[in-house]
């Protein structure tokens, strides 16, 4: 029996590396997407931005994958039929590279390396002091897979993590929050507030001046969720204003972030282009494979996007 097809309609600048991992697969028939694909059979779908036409001209279609852990662009979708499973991205890739991306920035924030950075530029030999990891406040939004795993690194490496989410968690070391109710005493004198949130109605925005206010005075900021997370206008008079010392942006309300947009130059944002994780070739349709296992051997999928909750 030939194996399932899963159409490829991820990122496009990954499409050659996935038919390449997927060439050592015997468990699925990866079809790269193109408009003229014979898109007969197609059982799987992994998607990133919504393909127009894309799931209606898929009659047989039993799942899609995101390609990213975020589903917020591809749950808006009109042209995805309620009764189609859309999985969210969990694979041990993507959850290593936001790991990394939050410990580097965490660091980078901890330590003030812009200071050093600053200094050697011009010459100048400045030391200067830092509290030890363990008098270092650090807050996650979003305890979920991301959340917690870079939950975990953060205190191997000795910082007292809070987290908030939805439902309160039980996790060693982990100060749990839970609802809009203990959002305040979270952000209370937080010294680092990373963002690890999906984007929902009730996420949007949620980094913002009168949230900022409630952190410890030069707090920095890690935005990994998503742009829609942030109030844009509210940062720079936050950093200028002092109320927060530095920021790391990896997200924004617009991408590209265009040309121009004061978030650039700003000698205390550090811009990274929507790169903190991205999901691993490999490792990621090893994943998929072993989803699509679950569903051929009559299973439930797992990671499973509720469309009431909108993540
Ligand atoms: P999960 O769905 O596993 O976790 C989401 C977390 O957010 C959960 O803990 C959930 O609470 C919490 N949450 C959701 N809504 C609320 C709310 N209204 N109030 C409080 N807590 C809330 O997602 P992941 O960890 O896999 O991914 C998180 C996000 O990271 C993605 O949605 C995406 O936007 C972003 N991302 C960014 C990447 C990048 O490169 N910049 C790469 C990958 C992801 P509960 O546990 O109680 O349900
Ligand atoms: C994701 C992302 O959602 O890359 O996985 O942003």
């Amino acid at each position: 029996m030939s194996p399932p097809k899963l159409l490829f309609a991820g990122a496009d600048e990954y499409q050659a590396m996935f038919v390449e991992a997927a060439a050592s697969l015997p468990d699925i028939d990866l079809v790269p997407y193109r408009p003229d694909v014979d898109l007969t059979g197609i059982e799987y779908l992994l998607m990133w931005r919504p393909v127009p036409g894309l799931p209606a001209a898929l009659p047989k279609l039993k799942a899609v994958f995101c390609f990213g852990a975020g589903v917020e662009r591809l749950l808006a979708n009109p042209e995805l039929p309620s009764h189609v499973p859309l999985v969210r991205m969990v694979e041990p890739g993507l959850t290593q590279g936001m790991t990394e991306y939050v410990l580097w920035q965490t660091l980078r924030h901890h330590r003030r390396i812009w200071e050093l950075e600053e200094a050697q530029a011009e010459g100048r030999w400045a030391p200067h002091w830092y509290p030890a990891a363990w008098e270092r406040q650090v807050g996650i939004l979003g305890l979920g897979t991301l959340g917690q795993a870079a939950a975990a690194q953060l205190l191997e490496y000795g910082f007292p993590v809070r987290g908030w989410s939805r439902n309160r968690k039980e996790l060693a070391g982990v100060k749990s929050f839970a609802g809009d109710g203990e959002l305040p005493d979270f952000l209370r004198d937080l010294e680092i507030l990373i963002c690890l949130l999906p984007l929902t109605p009730e996420t949007s925005g949620i980094l913002n001046a009168v949230n900022f206010a409630r952190l410890a005075l030069g707090a920095s900021l890690i935005n990994v969720g998503r742009g829609g997370h942030l109030v844009e206008a509210d940062l720079i008079p936050a950093i200028d204003s002092g109320q927060l010392q530095a920021a790391s942006l990896d997200v924004f309300a617009q991408e590209p972030l265009p040309p121009g947009h004061p978030f650039w130059a700003h000698p205390r944002i550090f811009v990274t282009p929507h790169n903190a994780s991205d999901t691993n070739p490999a490792s990621g349709l090893r994943e998929i494979c072993r989803q699509i296992r679950r569903v051929e051997g009559g299973l439930p999928l797992e990671h499973v996007a509720d469309r009431g909750r909108g993540y």
